[in-house]
Order: C-alpha cells, then structure tokens, then sequence
C-alpha cells in the first residue's frame, strides 16, 4: 500500500488543476506581452522512497495522515522565471486562484537564507471536490510551491549536489564559493531586471 493510501488519484488531480491554471495564466501573460511569464514549470507528486525519507528525517511515523496533512509537500511544483519581478507576479496570481489558500509563505528572495540560497516559497492548501485524510468532501489537500529565477535555480541545483555528497572535501571553501556566487548572482538578477524596465520604458 502506498503512503499516499487511497489519496494519489486525488493528489495528480488537485496537480494538474494547479498547473493548467499556471499554464492559462502563461499563455495569457504571452499573448499580452508578447513573452512568456515564466521560462519552465516542473512538478511532481513526491517518490514514496522521497517522503517515507522525509517522514523520518523529520522523526515522523509513517502514515498518510503524516505524508499528507504533517508535512505538506507530498505536491510540489516549481516555476523558473527569467526575471525577479515576475517571481513576485507569478506569486500574486497564484494568491487570486479561488481555491487556492496560502498557508504559509517563505520570501527566501528578500531574506536570503545565510547559505545563499534565494527562492519564494508558499504552501497552499487547495479545495477538492474528492475526499480527504480527515474525511472531509470536498476535501483539501497541500502543495508546496517553489518560484524563482534561472539564476536562483541553477545556484540551488549545485547547492543540493553538494548537501547530497556526504565526505566532501574542502566543505567549507565550496560554501564560501557558493555564497560568494549566490550573491553575484543576486546582483546580475538585479541588473537584468533594471535592463529589462529601460527597456521597456523606452
Ligand atoms: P525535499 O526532499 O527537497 O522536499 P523548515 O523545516 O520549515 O525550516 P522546510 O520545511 O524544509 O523548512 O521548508 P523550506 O525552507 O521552505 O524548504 C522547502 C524545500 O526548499 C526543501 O525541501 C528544499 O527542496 C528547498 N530548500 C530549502 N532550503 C534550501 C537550500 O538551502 N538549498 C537548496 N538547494 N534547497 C533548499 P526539503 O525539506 O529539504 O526536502
């Protein structure tokens, strides 16, 4: 059985509403704007072999009440914007969605955690005709959204390369690297972002 019990037909589907509605919005942003809102969207319902790490990673029994409602990631998604500023617009939109409500918010972009990492974070809860762990129907279900940009992404790939690798030599120079590149990075986001606003002023 899996951890996600009987849940998982109702969890891809409460996904895909998410993500078809991203999707609208740009497709919509495209045709006002003549460019893209974000440059990729990934998502994914968490592996078993992933949650039932987290689950006691996080010294949390095993249990679809756990997977589903404890911890709140079991759907993920995640935007890659060019820019800053559509971050924050991507996030805006995603608050205006009817059956979206933002519990939780991480702005990892303006507070940057002290190892670099820079992304915004929300966790919603989303409303579902299908039952759910509680009993609930409609139900309710979670989803952790992660937005940022290309530069943000790429920096946060090569920072979970090396959390993964367990004897790493030089630890502490690579982290010092890393939040030296994290805020160049930073920087040249900014920059972008400035370039992008004259141009379109002009
Ligand atoms: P997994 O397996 O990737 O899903 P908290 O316990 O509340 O302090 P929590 O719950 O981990 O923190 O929430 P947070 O900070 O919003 O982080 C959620 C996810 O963002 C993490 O998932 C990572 O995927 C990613 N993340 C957060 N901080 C970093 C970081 O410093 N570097 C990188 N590369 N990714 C980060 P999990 O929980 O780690 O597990």
């Amino acid at each position: 059985m899996s951890i996600y019990g009987e849940y998982l037909p109702a969890l891809k589907e409460v996904m895909e509403r998410i993500v078809g509605r991203i999707e609208s919005f740009n497709e919509a942003y495209q045709k006002e704007h003549g460019e893209p809102l974000y440059e990729h969207l990934n998502y994914r319902i968490k592996s078993e072999e992933s949650m039932l790490e987290k689950l006691e990673r996080k010294h949390l029994e095993a249990t679809t009440y756990n997977a589903l409602v404890t911890l709140k990631d079991a759907i993920g998604l995640r935007i890659v914007t060019t820019f800053v500023d559509d971050v924050f617009e991507v996030v805006r939109l995603i608050k205006g969605l009817e059956f979206v409500n933002v519990v939780e918010e991480k702005d990892y972009i303006s507070h940057a955690k002290e190892n670099g990492y820079r992304s915004y974070h929300m966790i919603i809860q989303v409303t579902s005709h299908q039952k759910d762990v509680l009993g609930h129907q409609p139900g309710s279900f979670y989803a952790e959204i992660q937005i940022r940009t290309i530069a943000m992404d790429s920096w946060a790939a090569l920072e979970h390369q090396m959390s993964y690798k367990k004897n790493i030599k030089n630890r502490e120079l690579i982290s010092s690297e890393l939040k030296r590149v994290a805020d160049e990075l930073a920087s040249c986001d900014l920059s972008m972002q400035t370039i992008r606003d004259l141009i379109n002023r002009s």
